[in-house]
């Protein structure tokens, strides 16, 4: 409860703040995109995780403003950088289920996409499994009206929910993230392999990229190239940053 009452509070007393997880091209090693993670800094609890805060902001509504500041704030951020002359790359957004489901979603995108001026092939959002198989023929509409916006989509923590493998086709997809369960042991557990592998093969047949998640080691990355996976972000190849230091990251891209 106490997390509930302060949720709108903590948005009003900027005590969320946006974090940055660089991730790179396997291919070259480029810095090629962020995702943006939310953070809550608790005058009280300290760092309270969004897996705590998200399901009970999905469940009392409050999602969709605090997905809106999200959004609002990952898009403005980028276009600051921007602004200073810096690299541009693109920002991907986590986006729930409630979120995703509520009317208006795409009008206020596109709305947030023209204030901040960015081209919205730089804008990734990020969905799960479950948010589209709760209700895919819907799905399927809106990540259409998504797509021609010219945003690109990602499925996230791919492998851990329940897709059909005949909607895959159907979404829209830009790219797969490979969910970090596969890669934790991916050296060791030969099944954990099979299945990125078969992640890899599935995606390139589609004409979808894929991006591992979790990435802690040189050896998984190392692995992960070998297999032709295309992007990877990862505490190996960089924490979530503050935007100051995100900033930094892509100053020194140049
Ligand atoms: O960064 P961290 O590992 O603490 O994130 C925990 C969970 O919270 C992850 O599942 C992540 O996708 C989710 N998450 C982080 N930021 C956001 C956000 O801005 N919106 C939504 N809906 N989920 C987020
Ligand atoms: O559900 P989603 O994939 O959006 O969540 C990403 C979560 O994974 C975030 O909470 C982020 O902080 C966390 N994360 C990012 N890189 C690593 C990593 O290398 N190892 C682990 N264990 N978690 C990571
Ligand atoms: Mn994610
Ligand atoms: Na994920």
């Amino acid at each position: 409860l106490l997390l509930e009452n302060g949720l709108r509070q903590a948005m009003e007393r900027q005590q969320l703040r946006l974090l940055y997880q660089p991730q790179f091209s396997l291919d070259e090693g480029r810095l090629i995109g962020f995702e943006a993670l939310l953070r809550w800094q608790h005058p009280e609890l300290g760092m309270v995780s969004p897996a705590e805060f998200i399901p009970l902001a999905e469940k009392n509504g409050f999602i969709v403003p605090l997905g809106e500041w999200v959004l609002a704030s990952a898009l403005q951020q980028q276009a600051s950088w921007r602004r200073q002359g810096l690299p541009v790359v693109r920002v991907g957004v986590n986006v729930s289920a409630v979120q995703f489901h509520h009317p208006g979603l795409c009008e206020r995108i596109q709305a947030q996409l023209a204030d901040s001026g960015l081209p919205p092939a730089l804008l990734e959002l990020e969905l799960t499994e479950s948010v589209m198989m709760d209700n895919p023929e819907r799905a399927v509409e809106v990540m259409g009206q998504l797509h021609r916006l010219g945003l690109q989509l990602a499925l996230d923590d791919f492998g851990t929910g329940y897709s059909s493998l005949s909607y895959l086709k159907r979404f829209r997809l830009a790219r797969l993230k490979i969910d970090q369960g596969f890669v934790r042991d991916l050296l060791d557990d030969e099944e954990d392999r099979a299945i990125v592998g078969a992640i890899i093969s599935l995606a390139r047949n589609l004409g979808l990229q894929t991006i591992a998640e979790g990435v802690e080691h040189a050896s998984q990355l190392a692995l992960l190239r070998q297999m032709g996976c295309d992007q990877a972000q990862g505490y190996h190849l960089g924490r979530p940053l503050e935007a100051e230091q995100a900033g930094a990251l892509l100053a020194s891209q140049v």
